[in-house]
């Protein structure tokens, strides 16, 4: 009996080569709910800043389904969603104290950030 050695391996790495990219826009804040695009790019606007005090939210919307940011993780709020393309998923965001938190992808990546800024 001989093992079956298998180059699927290398395929399937070379294919994960695509890279999360990073891409600043300017949110608009409205009623405290601020709107996050979920697409190819990763999420957009990558990073959000909040005022403590003010109550707010992020509402993630999923508009293609060639991306991995099929979820969004919050790993300091223990949240974790599915995003359902073409579904708005509100997530209020705690506002009691100043701090940075971190969103992504459910596999870490598309690393982007709420800033919560004291007043
Ligand atoms: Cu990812």
């Amino acid at each position: 009996m001989k093992p079956v050695l298998s180059v699927a391996l290398s395929a399937a790495l070379a294919f994960s080569a695509a890279a999360c990219n990073k891409d600043a826009k300017p949110a608009a804040v409205s009623d405290g709910a601020i709107p996050i695009t979920a697409n190819e790019k990763g999420f957009l606007p990558s990073e959000v800043k909040l005022q403590a005090g003010i109550p707010a939210a992020l509402v993630f919307t999923r508009t293609t389904d060639s991306t991995c940011a099929t979820e969004v993780v919050f790993p300091e709020l223990n949240i974790k969603k599915e995003l359902p393309k073409d579904t708005a998923v509100r997530i209020d965001i705690p506002t009691d104290k100043a701090q940075t938190l971190t969103f992504q992808c459910g596999m870490g990546m598309y690393k982007s950030s709420v800033v919560i800024a004291s007043k």
